[in-house]
């Protein structure tokens, strides 16, 4: 292992001879450019071991298919995988440089929306930690989501340049590049079945080494960027001085890998994004099959050498496309082709939510990928053969529209939910018919999140206090955490973890000053809500029980109210219009509240612009609260409650989700509970009037809305927010109304809770101690034991 002085001089040769400039006068950007060598340098031996054992050994592998990944500042990350991260420490004190500095200044790749991307970046690096033989495969999107800004309380977009100062940690690999097809047309004749498209984009790789935890194994993360063939600018039209329109399908090219889809879990029905999704897949299966092809010939052994995971069905082409190659260009029969498909397919389903279960129109899919509908139109015919009457209720193509889920379960041997409640509401009413035909194939592999990120590199207190309590370890075994469980009893123990906290507290304020200029008081109960910008995630719960409390906290000043800082994060879909007036509703609602010199000192509402993973690093470990309160049913598992209880903070969550499963683990006495259950939803959605029947029983909450109706909170423009209003009497799908009172309720047992810090603190402590089996570690060997069929490596 290198030690300091070593990394000393290893960093002072690359910011020589790879960055190509001199000590004396190195920028943070240099040096940042300089360890991003350094570090990739200490970890290429064991990528290209691990790349060797796998090819040699002919170890099977994953492949994770994926159309987001959110790995957060990879430099940190990679230096505590690598067990270097205090003798990186140690070298640039000695160069009179701060490595804090060094690694704040580093991009955060926003290559996804949320959970899903983020999922997916934990997995990887469960994988490499456990020797797992795999390859994310994703999009080097030039911009990533949008950054987002206030302006007057509204979100406004610009666009995210992650890319300026390059991608120093990734490798292009030129000689890795494959063309994939689009549009033309398909015939048939005696020789079989020909695609003649009508053009073909490039996919170049960019490998980016994802390192395993001390270092032992190391994946790829292998990002496609679109090229254009050579023959796209038309050279004709050039010449005769058509500079902008020869370059067109070039254009089209370069737009392909251009920008990330900035929906999540919304509808979306444009044909860039099928496009991006057949170039992501096409490129990929591409990919694996050569790498399959370069020690192995028999087609038919693919499923004992690689497995291919669907994050969610925006890869759901991996099935017609494995197909389509082995059938058009290894000349294997359609039905042993499509068998094979399904032996090395899974798919994971990620949302119930009916607006983002992809459909696509069968006229866009014949024009972009003529020979894929084909394809899909025979494996549609295939289940009715292989299954007769018993399959009339499915339908691979329906209405129009190819549906991508049902495509995705008959192409695959496993297909799972990601909490126990999601899995079972998969099985019993996304694909019923489904699961009646081949009943087994759907399981459910709850989430899971790395305690490397999430513990050891967000929350360097606690995770120290953690190793000295009950040694090292933990962090590739974290149900040892059930070790401090006795010390909850320990007032000393306790006194330190509520240091640790309020460490956490003091980084994320001094954050907040430098970054926002916003005030953090230090002293008040931090109450945390994170996540994408979403009705059924009910933000909107969260800022009318806060004009409420503002409204109680004025009737009555002389009561003692716990001081609370309420934090929010999160963008919303620049289409998504109710989204954003919520946003602008908390911005308007905080600018009024925040001003208050009667509240002040006891209520605060700050939304920093922005969230990403970085933002995460610094909240999490100092919240005390998390809001975790989706209308039941509709958040299939959420991770973000699995980092907060983890760092110690304690939940306020409905009955939703992986929430379920935390709470079983954790206590229910350890936890908030509040609100409806999905079966109670469904059933209180039925009542015509629910709505208002449930504001015309709460009075708090029909102050709230009649403040918000008047214009407390935008006087120069009373009426901005009746129509939020409106709909909140009349309609109400989410059920803010009526799981209101429930919520409240929850609220001041949270507060009754915080006033005696011991029992808060143990209650934490509980929490931290009981979170083992919410790391991603125990879902990838999950997924490596039931679905891909892969040992270890090591
Ligand atoms: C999201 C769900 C979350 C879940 C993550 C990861 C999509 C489509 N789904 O509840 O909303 O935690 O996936 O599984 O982004």
């Amino acid at each position: 292992m290198s030690t300091a002085s070593d990394l000393t001089s290893v960093l002072l040769h690359h910011l020589r001879c790879s960055v190509g400039v001199e000590p004396a006068r190195a920028q943070l950007l240099d040096w940042r450019l300089a360890l991003a060598h350094t570090l990739r340098e200490q970890a290429t031996d064991s990528w290209l071991d691990s790349a060797r054992r796998t090819r040699e050994d002919g170890l099977k592998s994953v492949n994770y298919l994926s159309m987001e990944f959110l790995p957060g500042r990879l430099l940190e990350d990679a230096a505590i995988n690598l067990r270097l991260r205090d003798s990186v420490s140690a070298a640039f004190d000695d160069l009179g440089v701060s490595f804090a500095d060094v690694v704040a200044g580093e991009p955060d790749p926003a290559l996804g929306n949320g959970g899903l991307g983020r999922l997916a970046a934990c997995y990887l690096e469960s994988m490499a930690t456990l020797a797992c033989p795999a390859h994310g495969y994703g999009l080097r999107y030039e911009r990533g989501l949008f950054r987002q800004h206030f302006e007057d309380g509204r979100q406004v977009e610009r666009p995210d340049e992650w890319l300026t100062s390059g991608d120093p940690f990734s490798l292009s690999r030129p000689a890795t590049a494959y063309a994939v097809p689009f549009g033309g047309e398909v015939s048939d004749d005696d020789g079989g079945t020909a695609w003649r498209p009508e053009t073909r984009l490039v996919a170049a790789a960019h490998d980016t080494p994802v390192i395993g935890y001390g270092g032992g194994w190391v994946n790829t993360l292998r990002l496609w960027s679109a090229l254009p063939a050579a023959d796209l600018l038309d050279l004709d039209r050039f010449s005769a001085g058509d500079f902008f329109g020869a370059a067109e399908t070039e254009t089209w090219a370069r737009t392909l890998s251009r920008v990330l889809y900035p929906t999540d879990t919304t509808d979306l029905g444009r044909r860039l994004r099928l496009s991006q999704e057949h170039f992501l897949t096409s490129a990929s299966v591409q990919d694996v099959l050569h790498r399959f092809l370069e020690t192995q010939q028999d087609l038919r052994r693919l499923p004992e050498h690689a497995a291919i995971q669907m994050n969610d069905t925006h890869p759901a082409l991996a099935g017609p496309e494995l197909i389509r190659l082995l059938v058009d260009e290894h000349g294997v029969g359609f039905d042993t082709a499509a068998d094979l498909a399904v032996q090395v397919l899974g798919y994971t389903n990620h949302t119930l939510l009916p607006e983002a279960l992809e459909m696509w129109p069968v006229d866009l899919m014949r024009h972009l990928l003529p020979r894929h509908l084909q394809i899909i139109e025979r494996l549609d015919q295939r289940v009715h053969e292989v299954h007769g009457s018993a399959a009339d209720d499915v339908h691979l193509i329906e209405h129009g529209h190819v549906k991508m889920g049902e495509l995705a379960v008959v192409t695959s041997h496993r297909v799972n939910g990601v909490s126990a409640l999601h899995t079972d509401l998969v099985r019993r009413n996304l694909f019923p018919h489904l699961e009646a035909l081949t009943p087994g194939r759907i399981l459910n592999v709850t989430n899971g999140i790395t305690p490397r990120r999430w513990l050891a590199l967000a929350n360097p207190a606690l995770a120290d206090l953690v190793t000295e309590t009950i040694g090292p370890g933990w962090e590739t075994d974290l149900d040892r955490l059930r070790e401090l469980e006795p010390h909850a009893e320990d007032p000393n123990f306790l006194e330190a973890f509520g240091r640790t906290k309020h460490l956490a507290k003091h980084r994320l304020a001094t954050w907040l000053d430098e970054e926002h200029g916003i005030e953090l008081p230090l002293e008040a109960l931090l109450d945390v809500q994170v996540k994408r910008l979403h009705e059924y995630k009910r933000q909107l719960l969260n800022i009318l029980w806060t004009v409420s409390r503002w409204q109680r906290i004025k009737a009555d000043p002389g009561a003692d109210w716990v001081p609370r800082v309420k934090i929010f994060g999160g963008k919303a879909a620049p289409s998504y219009t109710a989204a954003k007036d919520i946003i602008r509703l908390i911005n308007d609602v905080g600018a009024v509240i925040n001003s208050d010199p009667e509240t002040r000192e006891r209520l605060r509402i700050i939304y920093p612009p922005n969230y990403n993973v970085t933002m995460a690093e610094k909240l999490i470990p100092a919240a005390d609260l998390s809001e975790q309160i989706s209308t039941a049913g509709m958040e299939a598992s959420g991770t973000g409650n699995m980092k907060f209880a983890l760092n110690g903070a304690l939940t306020i969550g409905t009955l939703d989700g992986a929430n379920v499963e935390i709470r079983e683990e954790v206590g229910a006495e350890n936890f908030f509970l509040f609100g409806l259950t999905a079966d109670e939803v469904l059933a209180r959605r039925e009542q015509p009037g629910h709505a208002r029947a449930a504001i015309e029983q709460s009075q708090p909450l029909q102050d709230v809305l009649q403040a918000i109706a008047e214009g407390t909170f935008s006087p120069e423009e009373p009426a901005r927010y009746s129509g939020l209003v409106d709909h909140l009497w009349n309609s109400d799908w989410f059920l803010v109304a009526s799981d209101f009172d429930a919520y409240n309720s929850s609220q001041e047992l949270v507060d009754m809770s915080y006033r005696d810090p011991l029992r808060w603190q143990r209650m934490a402590v509980t929490n931290v101690a009981r979170m083992g089996s919410f790391s991603s570690d125990r879902a990838v060997r999950h997924y490596m034991r039931e679905i891909w069929n892969v040992p270890p490596a090591q």
